[in-house]
């Protein structure tokens, strides 16, 4: 038998096209987690506070091409330099929300379909990171999301490839992942939201192992 770990804090992953409402859920799950008196810290990747991370945001601004492997490993880098801390906050008890991650990751560069691009590879680089205890899939028909306010201003927020966005997300969800229709009103999805997190941060309490990706 293994040895029980550690109280430790759980890791909740969003993901989804653009503008499916991510980040609506995830500070409306930061707020009511908040309310229960659960730790709890809200990130989001990329994060583009940090030097990679401006980088990313320069690219995703502009129209300028750059290498896609590239980019694709300044995405990486920029969830591996804050591996670190991660691994110290969920071992001190705090849970982290995370809207994207590794998860993002695979299904925007496999989408761009260059051949040695592929799901398989992205993957690849991930490992090592910890593994997220849930991962919340918001599904929208990229029409409908496309049609929301604000869509188009970056770099990837094209119909078209929101499309192949939202196969390779198709393609990547396991029988774990908590697939909600992202159409509903957001009172609604924050319920189902709420059920399947609340257990993830107890088991995490009682010591459930953190997971490694890729698994
Ligand atoms: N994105 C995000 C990637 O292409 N790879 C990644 O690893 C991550 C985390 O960045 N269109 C893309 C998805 C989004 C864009 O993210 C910016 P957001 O959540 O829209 O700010
Ligand atoms: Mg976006």
């Amino acid at each position: 038998a293994t040895a029980p770990c550690a109280p430790r804090g759980a890791l909740i992953v969003f993901e989804g096209i653009d503008r499916c409402g991510k980040s609506t859920q995830s500070n409306m799950l930061v707020n009511t987690l908040r309310s229960r008196r659960v730790n709890v810290e809200h990130w989001r990747f990329p994060d583009r506070s940090t030097k990679i991370g401006q980088k990313i945001d320069d690219y995703l601004h502009n129209g300028v091409q750059q290498d896609d492997t590239a980019v694709h490993l300044l995405f990486t880098a920029n969830r591996f330099e804050k591996r670190n801390e991660m691994l110290r906050l969920l071992a001190g008890g705090t849970t982290l929300v995370l809207d994207r991650y590794s998860y993002s990751g695979v299904a925007y560069t496999a989408a761009k379909g260059v051949p040695h691009l592929d799901s398989e590879y992205c993957r690849s680089v991930e490992v090592g990171l910890p593994a997220a205890d849930l991962v919340v899939f918001m599904a929208m028909p990229p029409e409908q999301a496309a049609a929301r306010g604000g869509f188009g201003a970056e770099r990837y927020e094209k119909l078209d490839f929101q499309r192949k966005v939202a196969q390779q997300y198709e393609a990547l969800k396991d029988s774990h992942w908590l697939t909600l229709d992202a159409t509903l009103q957001p009172e609604l999805i924050h319920q189902q939201v709420m059920g399947a997190a609340l257990p993830m941060v107890e088991n995490a309490a009682r010591g459930a192992p953190l997971g490694r990706l890729w698994d």
